[in-house]
């Protein structure tokens, strides 16, 4: 038998434990207009369930946001929207910290770094770009290029243990373990930075297109029918849901036959998520059924579920002055952490603080 106190121990882990908690989250979500059912199924709603085991840094990513062309009066407002769906969905801002990225500065000093840690071989294998740049590769900012960096520094500024994230930043999140395996090997002790986990929960980790079953739902789809957002009015989530695309056939008998039919996949992956069961039971519920009757349960839940946290979002929204001192006073909790770690960092690199 093994000698439990020789097991190896991660001691960012063991610190955590110490205190009854499971780790150390961050996790944002960009100020890009259009917040909808796949951010809060794959990322918001999560923040809110790891609230009582973990110690949660909650951002805006505003700089992430300027890696491509922003109205700077929208950029402010949809900043504090996306603080408000924070708030609406539920996380504590007494306990947890809910802040924009540029008011930690630390943020974009650690991703200095980080540019010259990471290889190009490793950022040019990264998909987002190349789906985000699209053909018009020349004329992408370098900030695009660099995003992985800097949701590195996001995340291991605050020697976050954990990220609760979509499937598609699964990638990123590699990176972010690459760099701090790097930087620990280059300039520090092996267990400086922790080697973060993912955490991808829920039956929806990624929510299609309501007009495309093989395409992610997303803020920047031109078309407004292919996402729900989450201030949609209950007519709008119903016509939305009414008009999202369907095959001719019946609803799937199983899992195997729903594989091969994107749309309605998506739809039971949906109804799922929001009905808190999985996705087998969603499939079993509706085996064989007409869409018609599966898009009117759908409608109702969906309705059920996010209509009470679109009229929180709003309300919130409705006093900029609220959702600002949360902002603020989560800034000042962040940099706390935030800026004893750069030091660290300065200090390891070699940096002169005169
Ligand atoms: N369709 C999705 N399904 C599940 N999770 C999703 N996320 C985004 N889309 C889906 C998760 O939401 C979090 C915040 O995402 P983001 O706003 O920072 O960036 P994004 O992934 O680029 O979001 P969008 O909506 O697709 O925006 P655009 O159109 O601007 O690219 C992340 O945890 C993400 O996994």
């Amino acid at each position: 038998m093994s000698d439990p106190t020789n097991a190896p121990v991660n001691p960012h882990l063991a610190a955590y434990a110490a205190r009854g908690l499971k780790g150390r989250i961050l996790s944002g979500v960009q100020p890009t207009g259009n917040l909808h059912l796949g951010n809060y199924l794959g990322a918001i709603r999560n923040f809110a369930r790891l609230q009582g085991d973990y110690e949660c840094f909650y951002c805006v990513v505003d700089l992430h946001a300027i890696t491509q062309p922003q109205d700077p009066a929208q950029l402010a407002a949809q900043t504090r929207e996306i603080a408000a769906a924070y708030l609406a969905a539920g996380i504590d801002a007494s306990r947890h910290a809910i802040f924009n990225q540029s008011a930690v500065p630390a943020h974009a000093q650690l991703a200095w770094v980080f540019n010259c840690v990471a290889r190009l071989g490793w950022m040019n294998r990264m998909t987002q770009f190349k789906e985000k740049a699209g053909k018009d590769r020349e004329n992408a900012s370098l900030g695009l290029y660099a995003y992985p960096a800097l949701m590195a520094a996001d995340i291991l500024i605050y020697k976050a243990t954990h990220v609760p994230v979509g499937e598609d930043q699964k990638q990123h999140l590699e990176l972010t373990r690459d760099i701090a395996i790097k930087f620990n090997n280059d300039f520090a002790q092996p267990d400086f930075f922790p080697v973060t986990e993912p955490l991808i929960l829920g039956a929806a980790t990624r929510v299609m297109s309501l007009r495309d079953g093989t395409k992610k739902m997303s803020k920047s789809d031109p078309s407004d029918f292919s996402r729900i957002t989450l201030t949609d009015e209950a007519d709008a989530i119903a016509q939305k849901i009414r008009r999202a695309k369907t095959d001719p056939h019946p609803m799937p008998a199983d899992a195997a036959e729903a594989e091969k039919r994107p749309e309605a996949d998506n739809l039971l992956g949906i109804y799922a998520a929001l009905a808190d069961i999985d996705r087998d039971a969603a499939i079993a519920e509706f085996a064989g059924r007409q869409f018609s009757d599966f898009k009117a349960r759908l409608t109702d839940l969906a309705v059920e579920k996010l209509g009470p946290m679109g009229a929180e979002m709003k309300r919130l929204m409705a006093d900029p002055a609220h959702v600002d001192r949360v902002l603020r006073a989560g800034a000042d909790k962040a940099n706390a952490v935030a800026e004893p770690i750069l030091a660290e960092v300065y200090r390891a690199v070699g940096f002169l603080r005169p």
